[in-house]
Protein backbone atom coordinates (compact mmCIF):
# COMPACT_ATOMS: atom_id res chain seq x y z
CA UNK A 1 0.00 0.00 0.00
CA UNK A 2 1.39 3.66 -0.58
CA UNK A 3 0.85 6.35 1.67
CA UNK A 4 -2.12 8.48 0.78
CA UNK A 5 -1.28 11.60 3.21
CA UNK A 6 0.52 12.21 5.92
CA UNK A 7 -1.13 14.04 9.39
CA UNK A 8 0.64 15.14 12.50
CA UNK A 9 -1.02 14.18 15.63
CA UNK A 10 -0.83 16.36 19.06
CA UNK A 11 -1.93 14.17 21.68
CA UNK A 12 -0.82 12.22 25.13
CA UNK A 13 0.48 9.23 25.19
CA UNK A 14 -1.29 5.86 26.80
CA UNK A 15 0.91 3.29 27.79
CA UNK A 16 -1.97 0.61 27.36
CA UNK A 17 -1.91 1.56 23.82
CA UNK A 18 -5.86 1.88 23.41
CA UNK A 19 -6.01 5.18 23.60
CA UNK A 20 -4.12 8.80 23.15
CA UNK A 21 -1.52 8.51 20.47
CA UNK A 22 -1.28 5.14 20.40
CA UNK A 23 -4.50 5.00 19.06
CA UNK A 24 -4.12 7.63 16.79
CA UNK A 25 -0.81 5.93 14.94
CA UNK A 26 -2.64 2.92 14.99
CA UNK A 27 -5.90 4.10 13.45
CA UNK A 28 -3.88 6.33 10.78
CA UNK A 29 -1.67 3.78 10.11
CA UNK A 30 -4.42 1.33 9.49
CA UNK A 31 -5.95 3.83 6.69
CA UNK A 32 -2.77 4.09 5.26
CA UNK A 33 -1.39 7.25 6.36
CA UNK A 34 1.73 8.70 7.77
CA UNK A 35 1.49 9.66 11.17
CA UNK A 36 3.72 12.37 12.81
CA UNK A 37 3.43 12.89 16.41
CA UNK A 38 4.15 16.05 19.20
CA UNK A 39 3.50 14.13 22.35
CA UNK A 40 1.94 16.68 24.47
CA UNK A 41 1.64 14.35 28.06
CA UNK A 42 2.94 10.41 29.37
CA UNK A 43 -0.14 9.04 31.10
CA UNK A 44 0.71 5.70 33.02
CA UNK A 45 -2.56 3.62 33.11
CA UNK A 46 -3.95 0.02 31.84
CA UNK A 47 -7.28 -0.39 31.13
CA UNK A 48 -8.54 -0.63 34.42
CA UNK A 49 -7.48 3.35 34.99
CA UNK A 50 -4.75 5.92 35.32
CA UNK A 51 -2.15 5.42 37.47
CA UNK A 52 -0.37 9.20 36.77
CA UNK A 53 -0.12 12.05 34.47
CA UNK A 54 3.07 13.79 33.53
CA UNK A 55 2.90 16.91 30.70
CA UNK A 56 5.96 17.56 28.56
CA UNK A 57 7.13 20.85 28.69
CA UNK A 58 5.13 23.24 26.65
CA UNK A 59 8.02 24.51 24.35
CA UNK A 60 9.10 20.76 23.45
CA UNK A 61 5.55 20.70 22.37
CA UNK A 62 5.84 23.72 20.06
CA UNK A 63 9.37 22.35 19.19
CA UNK A 64 8.08 18.99 17.86
CA UNK A 65 5.21 20.64 15.91
CA UNK A 66 7.33 22.81 14.18
CA UNK A 67 10.76 20.95 13.60
CA UNK A 68 8.75 18.07 12.72
CA UNK A 69 6.55 20.08 9.57
CA UNK A 70 9.10 22.33 8.29
CA UNK A 71 10.58 19.23 7.19
CA UNK A 72 7.32 17.25 6.14
CA UNK A 73 4.10 19.04 5.97
CA UNK A 74 0.94 17.15 6.74
CA UNK A 75 -2.36 17.47 5.01
CA UNK A 76 -4.16 17.38 8.24
CA UNK A 77 -3.87 17.81 12.36
CA UNK A 78 -5.43 16.09 14.88
CA UNK A 79 -5.47 17.27 18.61
CA UNK A 80 -6.09 15.53 21.65
CA UNK A 81 -4.96 15.60 25.40
CA UNK A 82 -3.93 19.60 25.60
CA UNK A 83 -3.41 19.38 30.09
CA UNK A 84 -2.82 22.69 30.74
CA UNK A 85 -3.10 26.52 29.60
CA UNK A 86 0.59 27.29 29.14
CA UNK A 87 0.55 23.77 26.68
CA UNK A 88 -2.64 25.86 24.93
CA UNK A 89 -1.07 28.85 24.59
CA UNK A 90 1.94 26.66 23.16
CA UNK A 91 0.15 24.81 20.13
CA UNK A 92 -1.97 28.03 19.32
CA UNK A 93 0.97 29.21 18.50
CA UNK A 94 2.75 27.13 16.55
CA UNK A 95 -0.74 26.47 14.54
CA UNK A 96 -0.64 30.13 13.68
CA UNK A 97 2.80 29.31 12.46
CA UNK A 98 2.68 26.24 10.42
CA UNK A 99 -0.55 27.45 9.19
CA UNK A 100 -2.04 24.19 8.17
CA UNK A 101 -5.24 24.69 7.36
CA UNK A 102 -7.62 20.98 7.87
CA UNK A 103 -7.45 20.77 12.08
CA UNK A 104 -9.72 18.12 14.06
CA UNK A 105 -10.03 19.03 17.39
CA UNK A 106 -11.15 15.98 19.95
CA UNK A 107 -11.40 18.04 23.39
CA UNK A 108 -9.95 15.22 25.21
CA UNK A 109 -11.48 15.86 29.51
CA UNK A 110 -11.35 12.79 31.65
CA UNK A 111 -10.19 8.85 30.77
CA UNK A 112 -12.58 6.54 30.54
CA UNK A 113 -11.91 5.64 34.68
CA UNK A 114 -12.93 8.82 35.40
CA UNK A 115 -9.33 10.45 35.62
CA UNK A 116 -8.96 13.95 34.48
CA UNK A 117 -6.95 15.10 31.58
CA UNK A 118 -7.14 19.06 31.26
CA UNK A 119 -7.31 21.38 33.85
CA UNK A 120 -10.31 23.59 34.30
CA UNK A 121 -8.29 27.04 33.03
CA UNK A 122 -7.31 24.87 30.09
CA UNK A 123 -11.09 24.34 29.24
CA UNK A 124 -11.64 28.07 29.54
CA UNK A 125 -8.49 29.19 27.57
CA UNK A 126 -9.72 26.05 24.65
CA UNK A 127 -12.93 28.18 24.63
CA UNK A 128 -11.85 31.08 24.08
CA UNK A 129 -8.69 30.79 22.18
CA UNK A 130 -8.13 27.13 20.48
CA UNK A 131 -12.10 26.74 18.99
CA UNK A 132 -11.58 29.57 16.52
CA UNK A 133 -8.53 27.45 15.14
CA UNK A 134 -10.23 24.28 14.69
CA UNK A 135 -12.04 23.06 11.08
CA UNK A 136 -14.03 20.50 13.14
CA UNK A 137 -14.35 19.68 17.07
CA UNK A 138 -15.46 16.20 18.20
CA UNK A 139 -16.93 16.43 21.92
CA UNK A 140 -18.30 13.80 23.48
CA UNK A 141 -21.90 15.02 25.34
CA UNK A 142 -19.91 15.53 29.12
CA UNK A 143 -17.19 17.22 26.76
CA UNK A 144 -19.96 19.42 24.82
CA UNK A 145 -21.97 20.31 28.31
CA UNK A 146 -18.78 21.45 29.41
CA UNK A 147 -17.59 23.45 26.47
CA UNK A 148 -21.16 25.18 26.03
CA UNK A 149 -23.05 24.83 29.75
CA UNK A 150 -26.02 22.98 27.90
CA UNK A 151 -27.67 20.24 29.83
CA UNK A 152 -28.11 17.36 27.13
CA UNK A 153 -30.59 14.96 27.17
CA UNK A 154 -31.62 14.93 23.65
CA UNK A 155 -30.90 15.13 19.93
CA UNK A 156 -32.65 18.54 19.93
CA UNK A 157 -30.12 19.61 22.70
CA UNK A 158 -27.11 18.33 21.16
CA UNK A 159 -28.20 20.67 18.31
CA UNK A 160 -28.47 23.59 20.74
CA UNK A 161 -24.97 22.84 22.28
CA UNK A 162 -23.52 22.37 18.38
CA UNK A 163 -25.05 25.79 17.33
CA UNK A 164 -23.53 27.32 20.81
CA UNK A 165 -20.00 25.56 19.90
CA UNK A 166 -20.39 27.62 16.62
CA UNK A 167 -21.31 31.06 18.04
CA UNK A 168 -17.74 30.29 19.66
CA UNK A 169 -15.74 30.19 16.70
CA UNK A 170 -15.69 26.24 15.23
CA UNK A 171 -17.20 26.20 11.40
CA UNK A 172 -17.83 22.41 12.14
CA UNK A 173 -19.14 20.33 15.07
CA UNK A 174 -19.80 16.23 15.40
CA UNK A 175 -21.52 15.60 18.72
CA UNK A 176 -20.56 11.88 19.63
CA UNK A 177 -24.18 10.57 21.24
CA UNK A 178 -22.92 7.17 22.67
CA UNK A 179 -23.04 9.33 26.59
CA UNK A 180 -27.12 9.54 25.98
CA UNK A 181 -29.83 7.10 26.61
CA UNK A 182 -31.12 6.11 23.33
CA UNK A 183 -31.58 2.94 21.66
CA UNK A 184 -29.39 3.93 18.57
CA UNK A 185 -26.17 6.09 19.18
CA UNK A 186 -26.79 9.42 17.05
CA UNK A 187 -23.57 11.48 16.09
CA UNK A 188 -24.82 15.00 14.90
CA UNK A 189 -22.45 16.78 12.51
CA UNK A 190 -23.46 20.80 12.21
CA UNK A 191 -22.48 23.47 10.44
CA UNK A 192 -24.19 26.41 8.89
CA UNK A 193 -25.21 24.77 5.64
CA UNK A 194 -26.53 21.55 7.58
CA UNK A 195 -27.52 19.45 10.07
CA UNK A 196 -26.55 15.52 9.47
CA UNK A 197 -27.32 12.36 11.67
CA UNK A 198 -25.35 9.63 11.85
CA UNK A 199 -27.61 6.98 13.32
CA UNK A 200 -25.19 3.44 14.70
CA UNK A 201 -26.58 0.07 16.16
CA UNK A 202 -25.30 0.48 20.13
CA UNK A 203 -22.75 -2.52 21.07
CA UNK A 204 -23.18 -4.04 23.97
CA UNK A 205 -19.69 -4.21 25.23
CA UNK A 206 -18.20 -2.36 27.91
CA UNK A 207 -14.54 -2.75 25.53
CA UNK A 208 -15.11 1.04 23.95
CA UNK A 209 -11.41 2.56 25.80
CA UNK A 210 -9.86 4.77 22.82
CA UNK A 211 -12.98 5.56 21.08
CA UNK A 212 -13.29 9.25 20.60
CA UNK A 213 -9.14 9.26 19.91
CA UNK A 214 -9.81 6.50 16.94
CA UNK A 215 -12.59 8.08 15.42
CA UNK A 216 -11.04 12.74 15.72
CA UNK A 217 -7.89 10.15 14.10
CA UNK A 218 -9.79 8.39 11.39
CA UNK A 219 -11.76 12.01 10.47
CA UNK A 220 -8.47 13.67 10.44
CA UNK A 221 -7.01 10.83 8.07
CA UNK A 222 -10.17 10.99 5.56
CA UNK A 223 -9.97 14.65 5.54
CA UNK A 224 -6.79 14.77 4.81
CA UNK A 225 -7.15 12.27 2.00
CA UNK A 226 -9.16 15.04 0.16
CA UNK A 227 -11.96 13.83 1.61
CA UNK A 228 -15.28 16.14 2.04
CA UNK A 229 -15.53 16.81 6.01
CA UNK A 230 -18.98 15.51 6.24
CA UNK A 231 -18.22 12.06 4.33
CA UNK A 232 -14.90 11.66 6.57
CA UNK A 233 -17.20 11.90 9.84
CA UNK A 234 -19.19 9.26 7.91
CA UNK A 235 -16.24 7.27 7.22
CA UNK A 236 -14.72 7.50 10.70
CA UNK A 237 -17.61 6.44 12.44
CA UNK A 238 -18.20 3.38 10.15
CA UNK A 239 -14.21 2.54 11.24
CA UNK A 240 -14.76 3.12 15.13
CA UNK A 241 -18.20 0.97 15.16
CA UNK A 242 -16.33 -1.95 12.82
CA UNK A 243 -13.17 -1.44 15.44
CA UNK A 244 -15.69 -1.68 18.62
CA UNK A 245 -17.96 -4.83 16.92
CA UNK A 246 -14.53 -6.73 16.56
CA UNK A 247 -12.48 -5.52 20.19
CA UNK A 248 -10.22 -8.34 20.66
CA UNK A 249 -11.30 -8.61 24.66
CA UNK A 250 -8.14 -7.72 26.03
CA UNK A 251 -7.34 -6.48 29.77
CA UNK A 252 -9.22 -6.25 32.60
CA UNK A 253 -11.04 -3.69 32.68
CA UNK A 254 -12.45 -1.43 29.52
CA UNK A 255 -10.37 -3.23 26.74
CA UNK A 256 -9.05 -1.41 23.47
CA UNK A 257 -11.17 -1.41 20.22
CA UNK A 258 -9.42 -3.40 17.42
CA UNK A 259 -8.10 -0.59 15.28
CA UNK A 260 -6.54 -2.90 13.10
CA UNK A 261 -9.91 -4.19 11.70
CA UNK A 262 -9.50 -1.72 8.22
CA UNK A 263 -6.55 -4.53 6.93
CA UNK A 264 -5.76 -7.81 6.07
CA UNK A 265 -2.12 -9.34 6.09
CA UNK A 266 -0.43 -9.05 2.65
CA UNK A 267 0.44 -12.49 1.34
CA UNK A 268 4.09 -11.31 1.27
CA UNK A 269 3.81 -12.02 5.23
CA UNK A 270 1.88 -14.77 5.16
O1 LIG B 1 -9.74 8.87 25.38
C1 LIG B 1 -9.21 10.03 25.86
C2 LIG B 1 -7.73 9.97 26.07
C3 LIG B 1 -6.93 10.81 25.34
N1 LIG B 1 -5.59 10.86 25.48
C4 LIG B 1 -4.98 10.06 26.36
C5 LIG B 1 -5.73 9.18 27.12
C6 LIG B 1 -7.14 9.13 26.98
C7 LIG B 1 -7.93 8.19 27.76
O2 LIG B 1 -7.48 7.37 28.47
O3 LIG B 1 -5.10 8.38 27.96
C8 LIG B 1 -3.50 10.13 26.51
Amino acid sequence: MKIRSKILIIAGSDSSGGAGIQADIKTATCLGIYAMTAVTAVTVQNTIGVKSVVSVPANEIYNQIIYTSKDIKPNAIKIGMLHSTQIINKVFKSLNEIKIKKIVLDPVMVAKGGSKLITYNAIELMKKKLLKKVTLITPNLPEAEILTGVKINSIEDMIFAANKLMKLGVPNILIKGGHLKSKKVHDIFVNKNEIKIFSSNRFNTKNTHGTGCTLSTAITSFFSCGKPLKKSCELGIKYVNSAILSNPKIGKGHGPVNHLNSIELNKKYK
